[in-house]
C-alpha cells in the first residue's frame, strides 16, 4: 500500500485528491494547521479515511514531524494562501506561505529522506498566475514566467525552488502549472462561486444583485476533480518534469454570467450585476489559456469536464445547498 503526505488538505484541490488516492489503495495523510482548524469537521465527513497530523508550512520542525509519521512515498504541496486579491494585502504572509512554505517542505524531505530523498516523490502545485502579463498565447511550460501580484511571484519561487532541489538533490520533485479549476467545493472568494452562489440566491429571491470587479477578463476554467489526477500521473512517471494542465480554451467573467445566469431562465443579467473598484486588482491577469499538450502526450491526461457542464454543476449545487439551508 502506497502513502501520500498532502498538505492544504482542507482545501478544494486536497478534499479531491484524497478521494482520488484512497480510491486507489493509499494510506492518506493530512497536514492540518491549528490548534482547532474549523475546517477539521468537514476533512472528516468528505474523506473520513485520512489521518491527519498537525503542522504548517513556516514550521519547518513540524514538517519533518509530519514526515516521520506519515513516512510517505508521494507529497503532494498544495498548501498556500491561494487568494490572489489577498495577497496584495498580505504580501509577507504570502511570501511565507506560498512562497518559502515550498523550500520548508522540500529542505523537510531532504532531511527525512537523507541519500533516499529520491524515493519521496514531490508534486508541488505551481499556478498559470506565474504567466501574468502572458507572453505567449497560449501558455506552454516554455513561456517566460512574469508574475503580476505577490501570490505569483511567491509561487515563481516556489516553482524554481522545485526544480533546483530536483536538479541539486535528485528529487523526484514535479511542478504543475495549473489553470484555473473550479468546483462546488470552490471558497466562495473566488469569482466561480460567487457568481454560482449569488445566481442562485437571486432565483430564488434571497439576494438583489450581485457586486463583482472586472468583468473583461479571461480564464482557462477546467474542473478541479479532473486536475488532482493530473497531479497524481505526475508522480507516477519515470522521470519528474512540469506540466501545465489545462483546458485550452478561455473565457471571460461575461460568459461566465451569461451561462450562470442562462441556467436559471435569467438573460438579461446586466441589471442584476454591479461593478465595484473594491474588486478591481493593481495589477491584472488580462487573459490566460493554457496549452495542455505535454500533459496530453506524455501523462495521457485530458479534461473530462467542460466550460458549460462546469459553470451548471456548480449552480446546480448551490441552488440545492441554498434550498437546503433556507427550506425554500
Ligand atoms: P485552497 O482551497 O485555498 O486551499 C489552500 C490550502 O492551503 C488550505 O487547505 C489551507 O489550510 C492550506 N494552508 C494555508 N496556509 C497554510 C499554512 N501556513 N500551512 C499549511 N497549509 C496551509 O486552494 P486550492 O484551490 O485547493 O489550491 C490548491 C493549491 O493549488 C494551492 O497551492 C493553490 O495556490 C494552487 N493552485 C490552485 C489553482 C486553482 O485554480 N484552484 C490553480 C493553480 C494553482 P486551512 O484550511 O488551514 O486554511
Ligand atoms: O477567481 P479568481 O479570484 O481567480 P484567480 O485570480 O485567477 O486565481 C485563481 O487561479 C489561479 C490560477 O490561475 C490560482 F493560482 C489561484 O490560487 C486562484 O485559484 O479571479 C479570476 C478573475 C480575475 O481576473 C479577477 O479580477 O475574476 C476577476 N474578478 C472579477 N470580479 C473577480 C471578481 N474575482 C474575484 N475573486 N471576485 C470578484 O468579485
Amino acid at each position: 500500500m502506497k502513502r501520500a503526505l498532502i498538505t492544504g488538505v482542507t482545501g478544494q484541490d486536497g478534499l479531491y485528491l484524497s478521494e482520488l488516492l484512497l480510491s486507489k489503495g493509499y494510506e492518506v495523510y493530512g497536514l492540518i494547521r491549528g490548534q482547532n482548524n474549523p475546517k477539521i469537521d468537514l476533512v472528516r465527513r468528505i474523506v473520513p479515511g485520512v489521518k491527519l497530523v498537525t503542522g504548517d508550512l513556516t514550521d519547518l520542525s513540524s514538517l519533518l514531524r509530519a514526515l516521520n509519521v506519515a513516512r510517505p512515498d508521494e507529497v503532494y504541496n498544495l498548501g498556500a494562501i491561494s487568494f490572489v486579491a489577498y495577497s496584495w494585502e498580505n504580501a509577507h504572509l504570502t511570501a511565507d506561505v506560498t512562497g518559502k512554505g515550498v523550500l520548508n517542505i522540500l529542505e523537510a524531505i531532504r532531511l527525512y529522506a537523507g541519500e533516499d530523498a529520491d524515493k519521496v516523490r514531490f508534486y508541488q502545485a505551481s499556478s498559470s498566475e506565474m504567466f501574468g502579463k502572458v507572453q505567449d498565447v497560449p501558455q506552454r511550460e516554455s513561456t517566460l514566467l512574469w508574475p503580476r501580484s505577490p501570490y505569483g511571484v511567491a509561487k515563481v519561487f516556489g516553482h524554481y525552488m522545485t526544480i533546483n532541489y530536483r536538479e541539486s538533490y535528485g528529487m523526484h520533485a514535479s511542478s504543475g502549472i495549473l489553470f484555473n479549476h473550479e468546483s462546488p467545493r470552490r471558497g466562495p472568494e473566488f469569482v466561480t462561486r460567487k457568481v454560482s452562489q449569488a445566481v442562485a440566491r437571486i432565483k430564488l429571491g434571497l439576494q438583489d444583485d450581485i457586486t463583482l470587479g472586472n468583468l473583461d477578463a479571461k480564464r482557462d476554467w477546467g474542473f478541479a476533480g479532473d486536475y488532482v489526477d493530473a497531479m497524481w500521473r505526475m508522480l507516477q512517471q519515470d522521470e519528474a518534469d512540469d506540466y501545465v494542465v489545462a483546458t485550452g480554451e478561455t473565457h471571460s467573467i461575461r460568459e461566465l454570467l451569461d451561462v450562470a445566469f442562462r441556467h436559471v431562465g435569467i438573460d438579461d443579467w446586466e441589471p442584476l450585476v454591479k461593478q465595484d473598484p473594491r474588486f478591481m486588482r493593481p495589477a491584472e491577469v488580462d487573459l490566460l489559456i493554457g496549452d495542455p499538450s505535454k500533459a496530453a502526450d506524455k501523462l495521457g491526461w485530458k479534461p473530462k469536464v467542460g466550460f458549460e457542464q462546469l459553470v451548471t454543476m456548480m449552480v446546480d449545487h448551490d441552488l440545492a445547498e441554498q434550498r437546503a439551508t433556507t427550506g425554500l
